[in-house]
């Protein structure tokens, strides 16, 4: 945060002072800033001439909360506290003015101010919560007393940016003035609370709205119960809903102890650590670091997209969605029909649900075009290929797209696994040919593995990410390696979880440990919902593993009404006698007798073959960063956030007791596990995976 310009600046202006806080680039509540909080308000009290103060910020937003690199470090400069006691016990009324984003500790400023004034384009919230903490600076317990209990709960479990003009209905921001009037208004307003006289009102001091929940505490109940399901595994919603009862039922003071030791609990914990880690990783993924900031992008105008099934009708949504014309091209009249009536109808099922209008759907429809001739791609300048996975199919297409697209256009291949180096062999302009490969449904998950080939030129790589980004994905970079970084660590996973089926432990024994862990199913629920037969041929198949003769009994998951689980008509999942029967003797067939597997070794040899495959991938550098590898496991396969990804979680569980764990595992973990140079370095250097540097 550091800038050559001064932090603040205080100008008096007649009888307003204007403290103008600048701190690029989101003016978080640095050290400094706190600092000139605190000194400019003391001396615009000072001022006799001075009746009233304004406090603004420069640049793109209000504060947009605590300086959270400054988290975990020993503290510095004044506290918040010191500077919000200040403002609020001002005897001249102190006005906040709002653009941007008054975020967390920013808003908790603010609410300690005696009045808000906001643009019409400002938000407030308090999204603390997405970092695993609360407000810690007064915010559970002022912000319930303007907006009430149900409207707080909302807020803050949510962390969500409620728009200036919602706050102004809930009385969180006291007038909106037009964009670009900020100043002005604000000084106009300050002037004109002085000639009134009205009170310097203390946000503190309120009380109707409590004593009106207070009355009403099945809030409460009602709330953690509708939202069990999201909050699962979570501490900070808790935590929040927690300081808000205090608010309704403790006087103020009261409440801010609650808040206060709330507050350091999550601060302290390992879910904050890792929800803040996952904050700056979101940030980082985006960069390259080869590539400079302002390299000359490519521009996407339109888009072809060959293929219209699943995949090619989901990402064509992506485009739509923000506007960009997509041309789908398929083999057949029906299957392309098929692919357009799909698309609608997810629309529409949107729409039903009131996120999108009728004629939202109209218009997102009008921009996708079926075509069954490639040739209508020719002025496309990306083109994604969605078709079968089968390096053969693949490389006709590109020959094909070679001779079709025009000059500089990107050429795309959604391939899960395939090799994007070989890929590009099938044209005359490798530089042109990137991996983009969108996770199933790909118009509603976040990943996207953009993969660099050899070849793949700069401008080429920069302008998928960019696009990925506009299209709302968090593009996350990966070298060419079989499955990328996300699928080749699923399969260092699903590898263990099939060897421990045939040791002794049932499916739903394994689901159910890593569900417990946090992630939103297991590896063979995984597998029911999306097919066992991918992949599989009834021609081939020679009864050889589990999934095999699973298959040849058709059973292939929930499609078939049974898979490694049976299924009622509802698609509820019970543990199946006949999947126990069919392990039960293959294990025999295979020698084994079946041993009990504690749930701990369940999780352990899991998960940390899964870190150990991303130590490889980082040390082949297919990956530029340990959280670039957590991205894409948070983002397209449900690790939850709160566990930080894989490889933070090794580096919370210690990198030298994983490495001891995998070499005790070793003669379980099958001819295929190779324990990672980088990992036994790093363990024996007492080091972390997120050290590792790009
Ligand atoms: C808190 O307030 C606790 C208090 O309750 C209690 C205290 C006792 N600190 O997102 P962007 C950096 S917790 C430090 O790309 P945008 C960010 O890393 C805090 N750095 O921009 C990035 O750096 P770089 C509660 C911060 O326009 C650059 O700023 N507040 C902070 O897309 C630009 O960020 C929040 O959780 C920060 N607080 O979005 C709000 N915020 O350029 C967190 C940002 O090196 N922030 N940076 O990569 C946001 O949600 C978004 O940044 C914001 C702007 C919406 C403000």
């Amino acid at each position: 945060m550091a800038s050559a310009e001064p932090v603040s600046k205080l100008t008096i202006e007649g009888d307003v002072a204007v403290l103008s806080l600048n701190s690029p680039p989101v003016n978080a509540l640095s050290a400094a800033v706190r600092e000139a909080i605190l000194n400019g308000v003391r001396s615009a009290v000072e001022n006799p001439a001075v009746k009233a103060v304004v406090l603004i910020c420069e640049g793109r937003t209000f504060i947009a909360g605590a300086d959270i690199t400054e988290f975990g470090k020993p503290p510095k400069g004044p506290s918040l506290k010191e500077a919000q006691d200040a403002i609020e016990n001002a005897p001249k009324p102190v006005i906040a003015a709002i653009h941007g984003t008054a975020l967390g500790g920013g808003l908790e400023v603010a609410l300690c101010c005696h009045y808000r004034v906001a643009v019409p384009s400002a938000k407030c919230g308090l999204p603390e919560v997405n970092l695993g903490l609360l407000p810690g600076a007064g915010g559970t317990q002022r912000l319930p007393r303007i907006v009430g209990a149900q409207k707080a709960l909302e807020m803050m479990t949510s962390g969500q940016h409620v728009g200036a003009k919602q706050c102004l209905e809930m009385g969180l921001v006291d007038e909106i003035v037009a964009e670009g009037d900020l100043r002005a208004g604000a000084i106009a307003l300050a002037r004109r609370i002085v000639a009134e006289n009205r009170p310097l009102k203390k946000v503190r001091d309120l009380n109707e709205k409590m004593l009106a929940d207070r009355a009403n505490p099945a809030i409460f109940a009602d709330f953690r119960k509708a939202n069990a399901r999201k909050f699962r595994g979570f501490l900070a919603p808790e935590y929040n809903i927690r300081c808000i009862e205090a608010a309704v039922n403790l006087p103020f003071d009261e409440g801010m102890k609650v808040e206060r030791q709330l507050f350091m609990e999550l601060m302290q914990g390992t879910q904050s650590a890792a929800q803040r880690y996952v904050f700056f990783a979101e940030r980082q993924v985006w960069k390259i670091p080869d590539i400079e900031d302002d390299i000359e992008l490519i521009p996407v105008k339109k888009v072809g997209m060959i293929g219209a099934g699943t995949m090619g009708g989901g990402i064509a949504m992506n485009f739509a969605n923000v506007g960009i014309p997509v041309t789908l091209v398929e083999t057949k009249q029906e299957a392309l029909d098929r692919g357009l009536s799909v698309v609608r109808r997810n629309y529409e099922t949107t729409a039903k649900r009131g996120r999108l209008t009728m004629a939202d759907v109209e218009k997102r429809m009008s921009l996708l075009t079926g075509s069954l001739d490639l040739d209508s791609l020719a002025d496309c300048d990306l083109i994604i290929e969605a078709v079968f996975e089968n390096m053969e199919i693949k490389k006709e297409v590109f020959a094909k797209l070679d001779k079709i697209a025009k000059p500089g256009a990107i050429l795309a291949t959604n391939t899960s696994a395939l090799n994007v180096n070989e890929i590009a062999t099938a044209v005359k302009r490798p530089e042109a040919v990137v991996g983009m490969h969108f996770f199933s449904p790909a118009n509603v998950m976040r990943l996207l593995e953009v993969v660099r080939g050899d070849k793949t030129s700069k401008p080429v790589l920069a302008t998928a990410m960019q696009i990925g980004k506009k299209i709302g994905k968090i593009g996350a970079v990966s070298g060419v390696c079989p499955g990328f970084i996300g699928n080749r660590i699923l399969r260092a996973r699903t590898l263990q979880a099939q060897a421990m089926l045939t040791e002794g432990a049932m499916p739903w024994d394994i689901d159910k440990v890593l569900y417990e862990f946090g992630l939103p199913m297991g590896p063979f629920a995984m597998s029911d919902l999306a097919g066992l037969d991918i992949g599989w041929s009834k021609e081939t198949s020679k009864s050889s593993t589990i999934r095999e003769v699973l298959c040849e009994m058709d059973r292939r998951g929930q499609k078939t009404g049974a898979g490694y689980y049976d299924y009622d008509e509802q698609r509820n999942a019970r543990p199946s006698p006949v999947t126990e029967k069919v392990i039960r003797e293959f294990a025999a067939k295979a020698g084994n007798a079946p041993r009990t597997i504690t749930e701990q070794e369940i999780l352990e040899r899991c998960v940390y073959p899964m870190i150990n495959e991303g130590a490889r991938i980082l040390e082949e550098k297919i990956a530029l960063r340990a959280s670039d590898i957590d991205i894409v496991w948070i983002n397209g396969y449900g690790w939850p956030v709160y566990r930080g990804g894989p490889m933070f979680y090794g580096d919370t569980v210690g990198l030298a007791k994983v490495v001891a764990k995998l070499k005790e595992y070793q003669p379980k973990l099958g001819p295929e596990f190779v324990l990672s140079p980088l990992l036994e370095r790093l363990a024996a250097e007492g080091k972390r995976l997120q050290d590792v540097k790009a």
